[in-house]
């Protein structure tokens, strides 16, 4: 376990001075100030929480590229056999020739989006890609991979935190948009919360454009359990991280190993929690979060809920939002879904 000195404990901040020209969220005081306000009411909520967004710096960009790797992690792999499978479909169901403009949320490492950009060239489009990602690491993976894959479409990135209002460059004018929320992120969030969220992204879109939403569907509980619980210990390294994140954002004092990974999968709740349990008593400075943390032992700090979901209630999230349900392709054993909705002109019944 490494430790820095307090000199070296130089303030950072979640989202870092960013070396691509666009971006939609710059770093100011007022960011600075709201993120440890958030931390602040997130850790004293009861469950103690600290958001999920905080997993995802370079060290837990680089775990989370691991996680998808593994032999027990199954989203990742289900949904991209599915992409390859579908991805002309979905090309046109998104206008076909008409698509110039592919915009992925969270999109990490973008490996997957290629199937989809692929399948557009096919069509005849020459779409332009956006990535929104919080993780400058992760962008940088975007850029190498799209670079090499594809150098001949352009790539927009976008640094920003989407669970907050957020700009996009301007859709082509008369061209059809493809909104891409995938890897089951959705999951992360309660109805309440992912309603908002996929309406805010409705906001960016025009009518008949397409948004496609992958899901984690129920399925065996031990399957699920052994995702989130790998005997490499990945996971776990990336739950931990989180709090090295932290740390460097806020100058909190958190010691990783003084917490054990748990992650159950809640049965009646249809979810996997992450938690960090504190494994004796402590006391934690909390940096410019002010104030300091008591945890007793076996106290834990909810860190992500991660959903499986029926196919009903993707369909249902998706139509509160502002989509009508357009299409559902699911994998063959019935573990990841993906819904299409197109943007709706108007509201029902009006
Ligand atoms: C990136 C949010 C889809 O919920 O499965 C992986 C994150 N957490 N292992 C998920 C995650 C633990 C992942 N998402």
């Amino acid at each position: 376990m490494q430790r820095r000195s307090p000199a070296s404990r130089t303030r950072r901040s979640l989202l870092p001075r960013p070396s691509s020209p666009r971006t939609a969220t710059l770093v100011s005081l007022d960011a600075e100030a709201a993120a440890l306000r958030e931390l602040r009411e997130s850790l004293t909520r009861n469950p103690r929480e600290i958001p999920s967004k905080y997993f995802y710096d370079d060290a837990g960009s680089d775990l989370f590229e691991k996680i998808t790797e593994l032999e027990e992690y199954y989203p990742t792999r289900t949904e991209r056999a599915l992409l390859e499978a579908r991805a002309s479909a979905i090309v046109a169901s998104a206008g076909g020739s008409h698509l110039t403009d592919v915009v992925e949320l969270g999109s990490g490492s973008a490996s997957k989006t290629v199937a989809l950009l692929d399948a557009a060239m096919v069509a005849g489009a020459r779409p332009r890609y956006v990535a929104v990602d919080i993780s400058p690491r992760a962008h940088q993976l975007t850029r190498e991979i799209l670079a090499r894959a594809r150098p001949e479409v352009p790539v927009e990135q976008v640094l920003a935190d989407y669970t907050k209002p957020l700009e996009l460059p301007r859709k082509p004018a008369g061209g059809r948009r493809l909104v891409l929320f995938l890897g089951g992120t959705i999951g992360n969030e309660e109805n309440d919360s992912a309603v908002k969220l996929l309406s805010r992204m409705r906001e960016h879109m025009e009518p008949d454009d397409l948004f496609l939403l992958g899901a984690n569907l129920v399925t065996d509980p031990a399957v699920i359990h052994l995702a989130y619980n790998d005997p490499q210990g990945i996971t776990a390294a990336f739950n931990r991280n989180l709090l090295r994140n932290v740390n460097a954002v806020s100058g909190s004092r958190f010691d990783p190993q003084a917490f054990h990974h748990h992650a159950p999968y809640v049965v009646e709740k249809r979810r996997i929690e992450m938690w960090l349990v504190a494994r004796e008593e402590m006391e934690v400075d909390l940096g410019w979060i002010g104030t300091r943390l008591k945890l007793a032992r076996g106290e834990g700090i909810r860190t992500e809920i991660s959903r499986r979901f029926h196919r009903d209630e993707v369909l249902r999230l998706v139509d509160a939002a502002g989509f009508t349900p357009e299409r559902w392709i699911e994998s063959a054993d019935a573990r990841f879904g993906l819904a299409l909705g197109l943007a709706r002109g108007s509201l029902r019944g009006v």
